[in-house]
């Protein structure tokens, strides 16, 4: 073991490239020095990963599970040596042989095993309790192919397959030993046995194996190394001669190929059905396994094993514990059912009807035969404990399986002991409506544990100018503990400090300008108005309420020329789901407002538009730190939480927002004159709901300006749109706009003209970036998953075992 310095850093970056592809390390590509780099990081953290293991085992101490169908870890070389401590010593050595450590980042290709939110919060989840020193793994899929890759041909979204293991993935380690098999289909039926137990005997089922690729989730300073586990699939030799068609092999062969590139819609896909089994009963196995090496009782699971369903994508959980300690392991069903609840938690991630995931019970029976009857059993003895304690209706509604459905939201909630909501906004409306009968029913099963952020990467990483303010001005203590970004209010009247934070943020706005003019060819000045929007492309998210306040702007620029307004860039980032037409008629329909207002030179740059094609972790990177203005506006009670709110406030953007998910956190941090608030509230729109009194054409009728904007779509204003402008027009008019965007676009409006107002008195406005990054520290991902740890896993941080932080040994 040697200390790393930059001489013996080279040496071994030498001495490797030599090994691996016969090249001098001066002469090795990107690509080769980017591998080359990344082994030896790996090679740097395994010992601790190995100790982190030994020392978990041998204290036996109790391990959370995060079970997600996605995790977005994004690019890792920056983080991982962040947290190793070894950022500034590789930055040093790489710059003394001619190599950027940036540019040679980006040679990695962005993990981007999830859709957006929900997977990116399970990999700030996942920095974060490895950074606490807490014993948490991750449970996932490991896709063959990510998040498509998202390409504008003529403004329209075309999607393109995300290769991103075709050079290989230097990260992962494939662990065949600890494969598992995983049986699908079949008949199942229960038969007795020489003990007179009911036991299942299946017949013609399918068997797949499940390979796992674990990956070292590094934290941050602490010499802990935990666990991503991510299931590959791939079809045992004894299995080969077994199906019936290519096409039912190819199922099977390609389960783990591709992620399903939906958000917010649940598609009542097989493939999706099988993908949800297969690494459950993957991960669940695995999980007994372990424990069953610890030699303790059944009844001791639920002391050394906490496993987390992160929406209700792995609740088969739930049944494939059962199934494990009934079939298996002859353990009645009352104790695995006592503990099965007392290991399992859940996390909702949505109030959308649409996301609330649903089988079919004959798709259910076909491809997990033992679950269904499992399932079954379940949902009867609920049935059964409820009759005489509550009314019959309310146990008909909060029933597992209902006519020809099964409910996994009910399956996670009466399968566990926790549920809890992504921002105290959305956990009380789960209490008061979404989930109501079931809070009636165990109302000390529901929480709130409010979504946070991992902070280090969304400043230290991405965002270095600012970060060398904060060290000059309050030290260097907020990079460990994000709380004494606090400090930063003492400065709030102190010009040096707000002249310098102003000069970090032009210096980002200068460098997304430059990749803006790269990418896209449109030329913006790092003076304007920086307005950014970024996140899935969706109706209730109302990236439409957006442009239709930037065409109002237009035409009143059309009419008055020299209307006084501080230039602005509105700039876009999103995806659609691929088979979601609406969304990607928005899409087309900004594409091309934007050619239409960025080519008119009448407007003299007052504004322009940007749509910066595939929208990814990375490109947040760029995008975030260089941010004035963070648009949070959608339809009150509809966004969970939101998290791209709290990075874009932690890099000093003014947030511009309905009182909506976290956003309502957020203003109660900075207070209500350092945010924009609009729009209706979360009662209001539940009021509409109620009275059923909204009538948006009505509004169209009534206001001038409302209905240019409206007809833009439809009247040729905007040049080569067709069905796309028809759309957006009968969503608002003909189908009554269901997110009301009539109805919030005036009082929107007006929170955009304070915007206007409150930039151009650039002392104002920098104070207020100030108070937002000062107060930003509350949404850390630390915090949350502490507080995870404490009130719904009951797992404790294990001091690091290295006597040194930091730890950069080789
Ligand atoms: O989860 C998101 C919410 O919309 C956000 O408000 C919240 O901040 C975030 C983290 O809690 N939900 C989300 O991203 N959902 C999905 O991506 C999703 C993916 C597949 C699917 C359903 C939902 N079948």
């Amino acid at each position: 073991m040697t200390i790393l310095t930059k001489e013996n850093l080279k040496e071994e970056l030498r001495q490797r490239v030599r090994e691996s592809y016969a090249v001098e390390l001066e002469d090795a590509s990107a690509d080769e020095l980017f591998f080359t780099l990344g082994s030896l990081v790996k090679a740097i953290y395994n010992d601790n990963w190995r100790e982190t293991w030994k020392n978990y085992l041998k204290e036996e101490q109790k391990q959370s599970y995060y079970f997600s169908i996605e995790f977005l870890p994004g690019k890792m070389l920056k983080s991982n040596l962040l947290n190793l401590g070894l950022l500034d010593l590789v930055r040093d050595t790489l710059s003394d042989l001619d190599v950027d450590l940036d540019d040679l980042a980006d040679v990695e290709k962005d993990m981007a095993l999830g859709n957006g939110g929900l997977g990116r919060l399970a990999s700030c989840f996942m920095d974060s309790i490895a950074s606490s020193g807490l014993p948490g793994n991750g449970n996932g899929i490991r896709y063959d192919y990510g998040l498509f890759k998202q390409q504008f041909v003529d403004g329209h979204q075309v999607e393109l397959p995300d290769e991103w293991l075709n050079n290989g993935n230097v990260w992962e380690i494939r662990r065949p030993s600890k494969a598992v098999n995983v049986h699908f289909a079949g008949d199942v039926y229960l038969k007795e046995n020489e003990n007179g137990q009911l036991k299942p005997v299946a017949e013609n089922e399918i068997i797949l194996r499940a390979v796992p690729y674990d990956t070292g989730m590094v934290g941050y300073q602490n010499g802990i190394v935990n666990t991503m586990r991510l299931w590959s699939v791939e079809i045992p030799a004894s299995e080969e001669g077994k199906y019936k068609s290519i096409e039912e092999r190819r199922v099977y062969e390609d389960l783990t190929a591709v992620l399903y590139p939906d958000d917010s819609n649940e598609r009542g896909r097989m493939t999706r059905l099988i993908q949800e089994y297969f690494f459950v009963s993957a991960g669940v196995q695995s999980i007994v396994r372990y424990f069953q090496k610890l030699n303790k009782p059944w009844s001791a699971l639920s002391e050394k094993v906490a496993i987390h369903i992160n929406d209700t994508h792995p609740a088969l959980c739930i049944p494939e514990l059962m199934r494990i300690l009934i079939d298996e392991n002859d353990v009645t069903w009352e104790q695995a059912w006592d503990i099965t609840v007392k290991v399992m938690s859940y996390t909702n991630h949505t109030i959308l009807a649409e996301a609330l995931e649903k089988w079919p019970v004959y798709l259910m029976k076909q491809i997990v035969p033992r679950m269904y009857q499992i399932i079954e059993e379940i949902d009867r003895r609920y049935v059964e404990s409820m009759r005489g304690i509550h009314p019959e209706d309310l146990i008909q509604r909060t029933r597992i399986i209902q006519g020809d459905q099964v409910h996994m939201a009910n399956l996670s909630i009466i399968g566990s002991h926790s549920t809890n909501g992504v921002a105290k906004l959305h956990s009380d409306l789960l209490k008061s409506v979404v989930l109501h009968d079931f809070y009636v029913i165990y109302p000390d099963r529901f929480n709130n544990k409010t979504n946070g952020i991992a902070q280090r990467r969304w400043s230290q990483l991405a965002n270095e100018p600012l970060s060398n303010v904060l060290d000059e001005s309050i030290g260097q203590t907020w990079r460990k503990d994000s709380s004494d970004l606090k400090l930063l209010m003492n400065y709030q009247n102190d010009e040096k400090v707000l002249e310098k934070l102003a000069q970090a943020k032009h210096q980002k706005k200068e460098e997304l300008a430059e990749y803006i003019q790269e990418t896209t060819g449109i030329t913006v000045s790092p003076n304007a108005i920086f307005d950014v929007q970024i996140k899935r492309l969706h109706a209730y998210k109302r990236q439409l309420l957006n442009l239709m306040h930037i065409l109002k702007l237009y035409f009143d620029l059309k009419d008055n020329p020299e209307l006084d307004i501080h230039p602005r860039v509105f700039i876009f980032g999103a995806k659609a789901a691929p088979s979601y037409t609406y969304a990607k008629a928005i899409i087309k329909t900004i594409n091309e407002v934007a050619n239409m207002i960025n080519n008119d030179a009448s407007i003299q740059d007052k504004i322009k538009i940007v749509f910066l094609p595939n929208y990814n972790v990375s490109l947040a990177e760029r995008i975030i730190p260089a941010a004035d203005v963070s648009e949070q506006i959608s339809l009150a009670s509809k966004e969970a939480s939101g998290t791209s709110n709290m990075k874009l406030m932690l890099n000093g953007a003014v947030t511009v927002a309905t009182l909506d998910g976290a956003n309502v956190e957020i203003r109660d941090a900075v207070g209500d004159e350092n945010i924009c608030i609009f729009g209706l509230t979360e009662e209001e729109v539940y009021a509409y709901y109620e009275n059923h009194e909204y009538y948006s054409k009505q509004i169209y009728d009534e206001n001038p300006v409302i209905r240019r904007v409206v007809d833009s779509f439809v009247d040729g204003t905007i040049p080569n749109i067709g069905y796309e402008g028809r759309e957006i027009y009968d969503s608002l008019i003909r189908y009554n706009d269901e997110y009301f965007l009539l109805r919030d676009f005036d009082d929107y409006c007006r929170a955009q003209e304070r915007i206007d107002t409150t930039y151009k008195d650039q002392a104002l406005w920098r104070k207020i970036s100030l108070v937002n990054i000062a107060n930003a520290g509350r949404f850390s991902s630390d915090d949350t998953v502490r507080l995870y740890a404490e009130d719904i896993w009951q797992i404790e941080p294990i001091f690091a075992h290295t006597e040194k932080e930091g730890t950069s040994n080789v």
